[in-house]
């Protein structure tokens, strides 16, 4: 199998966040290159590398490969994490584009063009929390009642861990992070995957190597 494999992507969870915890999940040896924007934004010989020009991409003994869904369902089949029935693997299919629909809702209302692309700017921020605040409020609720219904005892989908899982999982943690109520009494299947995925010695060791990146679970955060 493969044996040398880059993960090319900006500092911060961002879309990325996913594949990093997917390759860590299934102890794949990966090296975690972070950009800045700057940074990237002058790396002419990278990104005319890059499939479609923009990151995560992911580069695997020389071949580049971009798109996010794309990257992580290959990490989730090299970690052992994409489900071999093909109904299984076609549900969590499913939830993983659920979800990543929830972040690029929270994307269209953080900024006003591309994430990482030169001249993209921040919505202000009380403009970017008042959008935020009435999506939590009114579409949230909905969309993640969708996930509680399709999800089984203790996992997203059949009886093992898989990719829907720990994509679940850094979706809930972002929500998490804007409002930390959002997994109440009306989710406890979703709050069983959370902690679930969140036990995993790997996720834990993750999270405690990159403390930055999860302020919530800081000590002093
Ligand atoms: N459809 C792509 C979108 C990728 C994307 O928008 N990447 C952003 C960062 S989150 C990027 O590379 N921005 C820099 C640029 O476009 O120059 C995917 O899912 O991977």
């Amino acid at each position: 199998m493969a044996s040398d494999i880059t993960l090319h992507y900006f500092h911060g969870r961002g879309i990325g966040e996913p594949i990093r915890l997917l390759l860590t999940v299934g102890e794949i040896v990966f090296t975690d290159r972070r950009y800045s924007v700057d940074e990237f934004a002058n790396m002419a010989a990278l990104k005319a590398q890059l499939p479609f020009g923009q990151m995560p991409a992911l580069e695997v003994d020389g071949v580049f490969l971009g798109q996010t869904d794309s990257i992580a369902r290959l990490a989730a089949r090299l970690a052992g994490l994409y489900p071999s029935d093909p109904i299984e693997a076609a549900r969590s299919d499913m939830i993983v584009v659920h979800q990543a629909e929830l972040s690029s809702a929270l994307a269209k209302m953080s900024f006003d063009g591309v994430p990482g692309a030169p001249g993209t700017k921040m919505v202000p921020q009380e403009e970017r929390q008042k959008r935020i605040a009435a999506w939590v409020e009114t579409t949230l609720p909905g969309a993640l009642l969708r996930l509680e219904r399709l999800a089984q005892e203790g996992c997203m989908v059949g009886a093992q861990l898989s990719w829907a899982d720990i994509c679940v999982f850094n979706r809930l943690n972002q929500l998490l992070d804007i409002d930390e109520d959002v997994l109440h009494a009306d989710f406890p299947k979703l709050r069983t995957v959370y902690d679930r995925v969140e036990a995993l010695p790997q996720i834990r060791a993750w999270i405690q190597a990159h403390q930055d990146d999860y302020p919530r679970f800081r000590a002093d955060g």
